[in-house]
């Protein structure tokens, strides 16, 4: 008879090329899941919330009960939402789904109602420190398959574009011993986008679908204007054009322009969307396994968002573990309104430490036959890798005031 009864849960912080926080949950007849716990620049502050305030509460119950599990965590901590209590919930939640589908020896998506679709559709990061880099970046990853590409160049007279790497790395933003001061400005941004759009259609057409990031640096009126004038470019979507913590923002950019929104990657609970989804103020939900509560609640959000049309678009960047991609894989195959998932490869070192199954081709991606989840960690290879402090950047405007970055 199987025990399901969880008689181990391991912190695992480890750094290889970045840091991850994963969380390995053990049961009495010797099978474990895993899940992804990674709050970039934030990281100790989940291993220490689930290290000395949850893994107490999770010895001896059934691993089972994913469910009752989540709302334990969420509704008997009393403190509810939050990134830190969200990532702590959704490692656990996760490595729960990841036993439950090994023990019953399918992959997750079959638990989750199975296939919706054959495959999942990805977009990729194209970017460049001039108009020229970023052809080259986009005819790059065209020549890799990719139908979808999201498209970030540094603008004119400003000193650091978001989504544009420091000199010739990789681009990674966490790379500060403390976080790195960055300079910005909205005028200038706002008046060379319709230029690059121009150059990016003249050369590429109308074809590959386009994406662009404007990280939280607007106000609405100012998303407004430039949704309405990058129209004639036909995105795919215009992603945190405005900071979301006052949702009603969004109205005012909907009235203006037709440009498809996309929001949501900082959300942890759907009560985040709320207005934002039943008001159709936005097209693509952008919340991510790690953060908004693991596969049970993203399910909640996605089926609520189907309720009135908008469709996913997971949150895909580097600081999210392999373990949250497998997982996000297996939720994008699952759900009828799915839309497109990000991707953004992780360094060959941060996957030979999370071997798996999940694979890329053609601009499309799949999770793989694997029990489970299909995501593991090589503890021995982890160790080798002690976290590292790493901050995100920082971001203030020409005359010093300090801004979203
Ligand atoms: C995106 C992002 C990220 C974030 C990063 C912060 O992929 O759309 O905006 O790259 O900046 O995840 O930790
Ligand atoms: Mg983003």
């Amino acid at each position: 008879m199987a025990d399901a009864r969880i008689v181990e849960a391991k912190v695992i912080v480890t750094c290889p090329a970045r840091n991850f926080v994963t969380l390995k949950v053990m049961t009495a007849d010797g099978l474990y899941g895993i899940g992804d716990g990674t709050l970039n620049g934030r990281e100790l502050a989940v291993a220490a919330y689930l290290r000395d305030h949850v893994v107490p509460c999770l010895i001896g119950r059934d691993s089972e009960r994913i469910e009752d599990t989540w709302q334990y965590l969420y509704r008997g901590a009393y403190w509810r939402r939050g990134p830190v209590t969200m990532a702590s919930i959704s490692a656990v939640d996760v490595a729960l789904w990841d036993l439950k589908a090994k023990r019953a020896q399918v992959p997750l998506y079959q638990l989750l109602g199975g296939r919706c679709r054959e495959s999942v559709r990805v977009y990729a990061h194209a970017n460049g420190h001039s108009v020229e880099d970023l052809i080259e970046s986009v005819a790059k990853h065209i020549e890799l398959g990719y139908k979808a590409i999201r498209v970030q160049a540094a603008v004119p007279g400003v000193a650091d574009a978001y989504g544009v790497p420091h000199g010739t790395k990789t681009y990674e933003p966490a790379d500060g011993d403390l976080p790195r001061e960055e300079t910005w400005s909205t005028p200038k941004y706002l008046h060379f986008m319709p230029k690059l759009m121009d150059v990016v259609r003249a050369k590429f057409g109308f074809e590959v679908a386009l994406l662009h990031d404007s990280h939280h640096r607007l106000t609405p009126i100012e998303a407004a204007a430039l949704g309405k004038s990058l129209e004639e470019y036909q995105l795919f979507w215009l992603e945190d054009l405005t900071p979301a913590e006052n949702q009603d923002g969004f109205r005012m950019i909907r009235q203006h322009t037709t440009t498809p929104l996309a929001v949501g990657e900082v959300f942890n609970s759907v009560f985040d969307c709320q207005r934002l989804i039943a008001e159709q103020w936005i097209d693509y939900i952008r919340a991510a396994v790690t953060h908004a509560g693991g596969i049970t609640h993203l399910r909640r959000i996605a089926s609520f968002a189907d309720l009135y049309g908008v469709r996913t678009g997971c949150h895909g960047a580097t600081d999210l573990s392999p373990v949250c991609m497998g997982a996000a894989l297996h939720f994008d195959l699952s759900i009828p309104n799915f839309g497109i998932q990000e991707h953004m490869p992780h360094a060959a070192l941060t996957n030979e430490v999370f071997p798996h199954a999940y694979s890329y081709s053609g601009g499309t991606m799949v999770p793989g036959e694997a029990p489970g989840h299909g995501v593991d960690i090589d503890e021995a290879l982890a160790a080798k890798f002690p976290y590292k402090r790493a901050y995100l950047p920082v971001c203030r405007l020409e005359d010093g005031t300090l801004h979203s970055w």
